[in-house]
């Protein structure tokens, strides 16, 4: 399975009032074109999503705020996961898109398959985490994502994807104008 068939699958199970975070690069333009609402789409800041996340669950308590990331932004933003492992805000879901690359500069290898993402955050003391193999099996996929998002406290899914053969087009707006629409829903 592909991250932007996960993303996909989300648009089943949101409901249109969560605030999203979505990764630089190919994740973000999936997330533009993939899902509804006016989210944050991160262009260029590579390595902020789970940061940015945290302040928004921080500050919008009431709301579920969903981090969508690549392996490279996640583990280049890891050390503000001790963060969100110390203060576990009960409506912060991450979920970690591990395709092991950089695929949105080339496909050069992230170091992700060295790691056992569940043993490194369940190590930081986040217990909710879950990690699953979904290149070959596609079949808990709605399940899991369901968990993730429906189920209270903090949550984060790590999945490992298979690379994405479709680029989509880049994001038609300018990052100002992504903050600007964005603040209106809050
Ligand atoms: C500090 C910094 N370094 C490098 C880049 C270039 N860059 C943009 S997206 C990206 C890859 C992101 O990888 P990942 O989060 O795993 O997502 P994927 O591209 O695999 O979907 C890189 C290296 C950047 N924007 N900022």
């Amino acid at each position: 399975m592909k991250g932007a068939e996960i993303i996909s699958k989300l648009s089943t199970i949101l409901d249109g009032e969560e605030l999203i975070v979505s990764s630089n690069g190919n994740v973000s333009r999936q997330v533009y074109h993939l899902l509804q609402g006016d989210q944050i789409y991160l262009r260029g800041s590579m390595g902020l999503p789970v940061p940015i996340g945290l302040g928004l669950a921080l500050a919008q308590p009431y709301r579920t705020v969903l981090v969508i990331t690549g392996d490279g932004n996640f583990l280049m933003g890891l050390s503000s996961l001790t963060t969100v492992a110390h203060i576990k805000p009960h409506n912060l879901k991450i979920i970690i898109l591990d395709n092991e690359l950089y695929a949105t500069t080339g496909g050069q290898e992230t170091v992700s398959s060295a790691i056992d993402y569940k043993a490194m955050i369940q190590g930081m003391s986040i217990d909710s985490v879950k990690s699953y193999d979904m290149r070959d099996d596609e079949n808990l996929i709605t399940e899991m994502l369901k968990d993730t998002l429906k189920e209270k406290g903090l949550k984060v899914l790590h999945l490992k994807v298979e690379e994405d053969t479709i680029q989509l087009e880049n994001i038609p707006h300018h990052p100002r104008e992504i903050k600007d629409n964005f603040v209106k829903r809050l």
